[in-house]
């Protein structure tokens, strides 16, 4: 190293120490600064950041504390095909993960990380997911070359001094490196070491492929610890129900990327219900640490203290409460720079600027074509924003609650444009697994891939599961033998269209409607009917006033086709299958049944 380390070490941690210094000398920068988490250093980070273009300053009486980022052109989203989960055995990762051994791993990011910190400082960023001394909460460390990790992290997660200061001389923590390197995608990994606690990511500078603490650690690793421990990490929001009379309900939902979470956990009451006096509390916007309470109930935390939320399509309509978390201390990625020094993306507010720099960097006009014809967006549709939760005018007290809250009711769903119907509730615990495991959806921009492909993503966490998914079915499955006051599952579906392609549902704001039945059920004070595929809302028990649906709509939205649910089971049958005699059998009979009761 070119200069001697002229910090003093904040920690007498050992195996931190030296695992450190270990990484560093992997790494090779030149310099290795430990971050406090301070006001000072946020400012010194931003103006480097500044002077090399890595941030770009936005109007700061607009935009007070916000910059803009671009990523590179062939890094905006998460790679799920270099993503592995690195274990000894194959079958402890399963057919949903990519696999290496942990021997094969670290040799080949090895290659890549070797001196890829040279000319650059190495960021140690001490972390905690949870509120700090929660029992939920874990702490890692994320080793960076990147001011845009740092600054993202110094958001998404409690970070900084007081963490090490929990962490003491000999506390647990997961280990990540993360390394810029060049950039390229034949030389980028994002690998898990379940086994050693361990995560590696390199080539990329992409939110959820290198904020270590999000993906990785909250999801990938937190799955497979929580199995180990006795509880569960969903890629679920968490939102609170206060009803006219005060009394809160919460509850959580897990949709694929990009299909509805942050919408749902910051939702407003639309025109029409608004005289009801419902009001929801968000408490978290993609991620849930579940464990089993006291009473026997399931209780839930965010470990997240900040959203790193989708741009495009958010906007005072359907997000009001997005867009006024926003207005400051935000760092936007790959979206319009307007003249004004102001941000625009696809489906946000007001006009486009009559011209700006897209997220590519280059001088951008509205209704601008390429060479082949094809609309030029300014933003990309992956373009995200990082803000603090703080800033959430639906924020509560309760997102540092050590116990974290009580939850009623567990939602599922996903973006399909036929088959799954608007709402439908599980018969029992073991059902509703099995919903949520049979789940499917539209692919979206969040991940690199085909647009719009349907394919199976059990309870939104076929990206996420750090280990084989058979094994976290049937950890679902004895989790809700231990519950005593286990949450009633239902599986939602907002994004049905008609012939058109037009959506029929409104969703957003009016997605209270379905959450008011939902409620209802849970308290046992609304019908249902009994189907085939469980509990559809008898006709009238759920408040469709005001809105301008067709009988035809309705049909659509409630009702479910036998024929096309046969086929999906096919589907099933087939991803099902290549769990082999790992799958628990309990699923594979839910599976039966439900055929049969298709048939009947
Ligand atoms: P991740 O952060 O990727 O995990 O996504 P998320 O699940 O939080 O998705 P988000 O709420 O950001 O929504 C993604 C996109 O879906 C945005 O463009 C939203 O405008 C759109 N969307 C959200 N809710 C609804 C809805 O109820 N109906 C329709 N039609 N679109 C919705
Ligand atoms: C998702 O893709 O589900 C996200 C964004 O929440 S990322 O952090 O990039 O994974
Ligand atoms: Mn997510």
């Amino acid at each position: 190293m070119k200069e001697v380390v002229a910090q003093q070490k904040p920690t007498n941690h050992k195996v931190l120490l030296n695992w450190v210094e270990e990484m560093a000398q992997l790494c090779q920068p030149d310099k290795i600064v430990w971050c406090d988490g301070s006001s000072e250093e946020k400012k010194r980070l931003e103006k480097e950041a500044l002077s090399t273009g890595e941030l770009i300053e936005l109007n700061q009486e607009k935009l007070p504390g916000c910059y803009l980022h671009r990523t590179a052109h062939n890094d905006v989203a998460r790679v799920e095909h270099l993503t592995f989960i690195c274990t000894k055995q194959k079958e402890d990762a399963g057919p949903n993960n990519n696999w290496m051994t942990p021997e094969a791993g670290y040799e080949k990011a090895r290659a890549i990380f070797k001196g890829s910190m040279r000319g650059r400082i190495m960021y140690v960023i001490p972390f905690c997911m949870g509120p700090l001394g929660s029992p939920f909460s874990k702490i890692g460390i994320e080793l960076t070359d990147s001011i845009y990790v740092v600054l993202n992290m110094r958001i998404m997660a409690r970070m900084g001094k007081a963490v090490l200061e929990q962490l003491g001389s000999d506390g647990e923590f997961t280990k990540g490196l993360h390394s810029k390197a060049d950039l390229n995608v034949d030389r980028r990994l994002i690998l898990h070491f379940p086994e050693d606690n361990t995560i590696w990511s390199v080539g990329s500078g992409y939110g959820g492929n290198v904020l270590l603490g999000k993906k990785c650690l909250a999801l990938r690793i937190a799955s497979w610890l929580g199995r180990r421990e006795g509880w569960m990490a969903e890629h679920m929001l968490i939102l609170g129900i206060e009803k006219p009379n005060g009394e809160i309900k919460y509850i959580t939902a897990a949709f694929p990327s990009a299909c509805g979470k942050t919408n749902l956990a910051m939702l407003v009451p639309p025109k029409g219900l608004k005289h009801k006096g419902y009001k929801i509390w968000t408490v978290g916007d993609d991620i849930a640490w579940l464990r089993i309470g006291n009473q026997g109930e399931l209780r839930a935390v965010n470990p997240e203290n900040g959203f790193f939320g989708v741009l495009p399509g958010t906007n005072s309509v359907t997000n009001q409460v997005a867009m006024e978390t926003m207005k400051r201390n935000t760092i936007y990625t790959n979206v319009v720079l307007a003249p004004d020094g102001t941000v625009w993306w696809e489906g946000g507010d007001g006009n486009p600027p009559a011209q700006g720099i897209d997220w590519k960097g280059n001088a951008w006009r509205p209704g601008m074509k390429d060479a082949d014809g094809k609309p030029v967006l300014g933003a990309q549709p992956n373009s995200r924003f990082t803000a603090p939760v703080a800033q959430c005018p639906t924020y509560t007290e309760k997102m540092n609650d050590p116990t974290g809250v009580p939850i009623s009711a567990i939602i599922f769903g996903g973006r399909r444009a036929r088959v799954a119907p608007l709402v439908y509730e599980s018969f029992n615990w073991q059902h509703g697994v099995y919903v949520g495991a049979q789940m499917a959806s539209e692919r979206t921009a969040a991940q690199v891939g085909t647009l719009g492909e349907v394919r199976r993503d059990p309870m939104a966490m076929l990206p996420f599961c750090g280990y084989n998914m058979a094994d976290y079915w049937a950890h679902w499955l004895e989790m809700g033998k231990k519950l005593s006051k286990a949450p009633k599952i239902f599986h939602v579906n907002w994004f049905r269209t008609d012939d058109k392609g037009r959506y029929l549902w409104p969703g957003f704001g009016d997605n209270l409607r379905v959450l008011e039945w939902i409620l209802g059920r849970v308290e046992g004070n609304v019908e249902a009917e009994q189907s085939a595929i469980g509990y559809l809302p008898k006709s009238g028990s759920i408040d469709l006033s005001d809105l301008p649906l067709t009988p035809n709509d309705v049909q659509a939205l409630f009702s479910i086709d036998r024929k096309e649910w046969l086929q999906d089971l096919k589907l099933q049958d087939e991803f099902f299958a290549t769990f082999g005699n790992r799958l628990p059998i309990k699923l594979a009979e839910e599976k039966e049944q439900l055929r049969k009761r298709l048939n009947t």
